[in-house]
């Protein structure tokens, strides 16, 4: 596996929507590292977009989340790492199931931790496939 040429990854990213609030952490990653990003990780195989976004948001954070939907997709390169990767994201929206439930920092080795932040107020430096979507003027929140 490792002698084999690189190839694209499919990767499920979650916009937890608390109020006006989206759910970031800063990185620990060599990719990315110590910038805030989402929730996600790797589709597995064989999974819906949608179990992926539950799984990765549980294994995370420790979340419940409900009302999982697409919003888009996104074509990530980062081939300037010390591990050329590149990434096909698939961002998805939910919202908690419990509006009240804390998120818990569940692997501490790839995140500082998790807060809540205002699409508004992003805290810097943002990774940046998410620096990208908000430049462009995505808004990850329900119209209306
Ligand atoms: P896993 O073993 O749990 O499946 O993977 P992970 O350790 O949770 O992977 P990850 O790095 O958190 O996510 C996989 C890739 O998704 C990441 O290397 C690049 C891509 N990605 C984006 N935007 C974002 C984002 O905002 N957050 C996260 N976590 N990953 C993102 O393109
Ligand atoms: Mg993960
Ligand atoms: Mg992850």
């Amino acid at each position: 596996a490792g002698s084999s040429a690189p190839v694209p990854r499919v990767a499920v990213v979650v916009f937890v929507i608390n109020g006006k609030t989206v759910l970031l952490g800063r990185r620990r990653s060599s990719i990315g590292d110590s910038t805030f990003a989402l929730p996600g990780g790797h589709l597995e195989f064989g999974e819906s977009f949608e179990d992926c976004a539950a799984r990765e948001v549980k294994e995370e954070t420790g979340l419940d989340i409900k009302k999982m939907e697409y919003l888009t997709v996104t074509n990530n390169l980062f081939l300037e790492e010390a591990k050329p990767s590149h990434y096909v994201t698939i961002f998805i929206r939910a919202v908690l199931k419990d509006p009240s439930q804390v998120p818990q920092n569940l692997e501490p080795n790839k995140c500082d931790g998790w807060d809540w932040f205002d699409w508004n107020n992003l805290p810097q430096p943002l990774f940046r496939p998410l620096k990208a979507m908000a430049e462009s003027g995505f808004n990850p929140f329900p119209s209306r």
